[in-house]
């Protein structure tokens, strides 16, 4: 029962509605594997930070303390796994990407930027990907914090990718000019890794 076309009764979709927001190849669980690459990195809020760098007028940093007291958003998406699960209707909640662009100014060569996290795992997306309106750093998913497996404190939410480009234990953003693979891309995973256009491996 594992992997399934239904949605589960936590969602409340009907199976017409599950079936058109599931990618192709995609089937439903309503568990949350943990999918990292190495081990999970300890979490320490004293000398926790958050940055963002690269082409931008000033770099930002903020402390943890200082992270917390910025405004929250919820948003409610699905998540696609390139190993092809998918969980639907994740109620996350975090800091839009649009209140981190309030404190800071692009240069005008920024066209792509880099998830930076604990432990070294990185991943890229496009500018305009990542200022799409859904995109949030979560720190609470369906009213309870983040467990520390799934990036507590802080993981980039990106629902319109695989959920490779959602890094957890996020430290940082940094834009670049031109696109550069992070992590899985240089091992083989797609740039943009689109999951209705089945963009997984390259
Ligand atoms: N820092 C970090 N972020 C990561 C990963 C990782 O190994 N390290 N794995 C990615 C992959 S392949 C997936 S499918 C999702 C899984 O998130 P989950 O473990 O919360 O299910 O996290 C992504 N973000
Ligand atoms: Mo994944």
């Amino acid at each position: 029962m594992f992997f399934r076309k239904k949605p589960s009764p936590r969602t409340g979709l009907s199976v017409e509605e599950a079936a058109k927001r599931t990618p192709p190849g995609q089937y439903l669980t309503d568990k949350f594997p943990v999918l990292t690459y190495g081990p999970t990195p300890r979490f320490d809020p004293e000398t926790w930070d958050f940055r963002v760098w690269g082409l931008v007028e000033e770099q930002a940093r903020w402390t943890y303390e200082q992270f917390m007291e910025l405004p929250t958003v919820q948003i409610t998406a699905d998540f696609h796994c390139v190993t092809t699960w998918s969980r639907l209707e994740n109620r996350w909640e975090g800091v839009s990407i649009h209140e981190i662009m309030k404190h800071v100014q692009l240069k005008p060569e920024a066209q792509f930027a880099m998830f930076h996290c604990d432990g070294g795992y990185t991943t890229n997306v496009s500018l305009e990907v990542l200022l799409d309106d859904d995109v949030l750093l979560a720190y609470k998913l369906d009213g309870e914090n983040i467990d520390l497996a799934h990036g507590w404190p802080l993981r980039s939410i990106v629902p319109k990718r695989y959920a490779w480009k959602s890094a957890k234990w996020l430290r940082g953003i940094e834009f670049m000019a031109a696109d550069k693979p992070g992590f899985w891309e240089r091992n083989g995973y797609h740039m943009d890794g689109d999951p209705w256009k089945e963009e997984r491996y390259r």
